[in-house]
């Protein structure tokens, strides 16, 4: 069994939905973990993954995402939870009001502890930023993300559309890869 360490029900939602249809249990650990200032996600679960080693027994999965603007060479990116709090998506949205582009990437990095090793696993989605907000679902900045190739946002989806595009179902089609091992001939 796979604890999945996360303080935020709709992440559990998505990575659960696609889990339990291919047969990989886990259940929630609705902890927070200190989350260091670095240049990029996979630099956050790694030292996230220093400390939660010495807290929790067994097997765990830790998920860091963030939203990346082209108009503003990546930010908020790492800084995304904090950004989300502060401004929220009118405040984006406003931020974006001039912007030359509203071009942006969704990213999704996974860490799994398994055996005592770590393995890391990524997903993106490219996307743009909607005029305004739309939809009720999802969470954080689903109601202003359109994914490329939709006329929805992600908040106007249902967690298996989403799943379909997203860059987390993404990290997770790449856990479940590792998961399953390597094919046999
Ligand atoms: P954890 O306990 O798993 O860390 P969190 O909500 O703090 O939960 P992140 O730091 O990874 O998660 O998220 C950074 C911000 O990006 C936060 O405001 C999220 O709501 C938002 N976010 C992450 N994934 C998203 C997604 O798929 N759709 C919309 N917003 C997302």
């Amino acid at each position: 069994m796979i604890a999945f360490v996360t303080t935020n029900e709709g992440k559990y939602r998505e990575v659960s939905a696609i889990l339990a249809d291919a047969g990989v249990n886990i259940v929630r650990e609705d902890r927070s973990y200190p989350e260091i200032q670095a240049d990029r996600l996979e630099k956050v679960v790694r030292f996230a993954a220093t400390v939660l080693d010495d807290q929790i027994r067994g097997d765990y999965l830790i998920d860091d995402s963030g939203l990346f603007l082209d108009a503003f060479g990546g930010f908020p990116g790492v800084y995304s939870s904090y950004v989300h709090k502060r401004l929220g998506n009118p405040g984006l949205l406003k931020l974006l009001q001039d912007a030359k582009t509203r071009a942006a990437t969704f990213e999704t990095v996974f860490l799994l502890r398994q055996g005592g090793s770590h393995e890391v696993f990524h997903g993106e989605c490219r996307g743009t930023i909607a005029a305004g907000e739309r939809g009720t679902g999802g969470f954080g900045f689903d109601p202003i993300f359109v994914p490329e190739g939709a006329a929805k946002t992600f908040a106007e989806m249902t967690v298996t559309e989403k799943n379909r595009v997203s860059h987390r179902a993404r990290a997770v089609a790449a856990l479940l890869a590792h998961l399953r091992g390597p094919k046999q001939p």
